[in-house]
């Protein structure tokens, strides 16, 4: 019998904060920051979802808004959850302006379940609910995703994760989250993604959120953690780096990866199309960022067209200039980082170069970036604030006095 059994006939509440949630599902459930995980009913022992996909406003971060797709009224859509061995049965309904199909990414099923439109089954027609019905073979992190129009419907961000449980749970673990990365062409002053975008993408996100839009990820200390990554971007794939850790990379979209093949990484790649799961300890406290490392994927939008200003010295540039545009300023000649600081005027709807305040100064970084929040004493997974650094663990100005007594000239 699989664990749906334990949930009951009742739909069960995505997870989110207390601990006392934990248990109610059977197994530890999945949280997806800023997300939200998908209620299901359980009709003589089959696990059944509904999916309706359909526009919505989305807010990437605060000071920018579009008009996307989603399900279930968020992108990514909600993260469905079940138990290996269950029964699942999948309603869709298409509130879309144009046909699409879900295809239940990673995961083995029937050849008419897997959701590629024209192939695999007739499209989903605008106003039409499908039903798709599979039994989950085997654990691991998949996603779901359109087979139709595949780059509008995605690049309008139409995605979701799909995390199958171990039936005997093996590798448990405290905190286990689901995060999909994914890529938009926002342009300024617009609302609606541009999904024909090849390359310039400029809202890169966690969970269809831009930093500092992203909710940190709140772990006790000492607890284990695995961390779900799922790529569904246009273009790109992503080498998501944590810090303060090394982890242990444990699974694909494929399943899992036994103990003797694993590897120790502090950078997963992440490709389009697939997902990768990290777990590791948390035994080191602290604020601990999490971020794309591709530096332009740590960029909200930001225009490349101008040119280049490091090193340039604008004289009386300014003023001359001044005089035809009142207020103008030369902006970069020593870097980039003081222009979100400063807080420049921009245009209505758009967060460029924007990233936040940080407990020590404004972090430089936005887009693809969050926080792993690491406490001794959290008794809730909220938002604790920024961690307060123990005494002498916190890198400062230098004396004269330590760099004399340490030999370092040319300080
Ligand atoms: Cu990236």
């Amino acid at each position: 019998m699989s664990h749906s059994a334990m949930a009951g006939s009742a739909f069960i509440a995505g997870s989110r904060g207390a601990f006392a949630q934990e248990a109610a599902a059977g197994y530890i459930p999945v949280v997806t920051p800023n997300g939200t995980t998908l209620p299901f009913r359980v009709v003589d022992g089959v696990r059944v979802f509904h999916l309706t996909a359909a526009p919505l406003r989305h807010e990437f971060a605060p000071g920018l808004t579009g008009e996307c797709w989603g399900y279930n009224g968020s992108t990514p859509g909600p993260t469905i959850e079940a138990v290996a061995g269950d029964r699942v049965r999948i309603y869709v309904t298409n509130r879309l302006p144009e046909r699409t199909t879900v295809h239940w990414h990673g995961l083995i099923l029937p050849n008419g379940m897997d959701g590629v439109g024209g192939l695999n089954q007739p499209y989903i027609l605008p106003g039409e609910t499908f039903r798709y019905e599979f039994t989950l073979r085997h654990p691991g992190t998949f996603m779901y995703h359109p087979h139709a129009d595949e780059m509008t419907q995605m690049g309008m961000g139409l995605m979701g994760m799909f995390v199958v449980h171990e039936p005997e749970p093996e590798h448990v673990v405290d905190r286990d989250f689901a995060v999909m990365l994914t890529e938009w062409r926002v342009p300024v002053g617009a609302r609606r993604p541009d999904p024909r975008e090849m390359t310039d993408f400029n809202v890169l996100t966690l969970n269809s959120r831009a930093f500092p839009g992203t909710e940190p990820l709140v772990v006790r200390t000492g607890q284990r953690v695995r961390i779900r990554l799922g790529n569904l971007s246009a273009m790109d794939n992503h080498p998501i780096h944590l810090h303060g850790y090394s982890f242990m990379i444990t699974g694909t979209d494929g399943g899992r990866i036994p103990d003797s093949a694993q590897w120790p990484e502090t950078t997963v790649l992440v490709p389009v199309g697939a997902t990768r799961d990290i777990e590791f300890v948390a035994d080191a406290p602290g604020d601990w960022a999490m971020h794309c490392h591709f530096t332009h994927h740590i960029m909200n939008q930001m225009g490349h067209a101008g040119p280049n200003m490091i090193g340039v010295e604008p004289g009386d540039l300014d003023s001359r200039i001044r005089s035809l545009l009142p207020g103008y300023m030369t902006m970069g000649q020593t870097g980039m980082a003081g222009m979100a600081e400063m807080g420049m005027p921009v245009p209505a709807n758009s967060i460029p170069m924007q990233g936040a305040p940080g407990r020590h100064g404004h972090i430089d970084m936005g887009g693809m970036f969050t926080v792993l929040k690491v406490r001794n004493d959290v008794t809730s997974y909220e938002d604790p604030g920024w961690y307060e650094n123990p005494p002498g663990t916190l890198a400062r100005l230098a004396t004269p006095e330590e760099l004399g007594a340490d030999g370092i000239d040319g300080a």
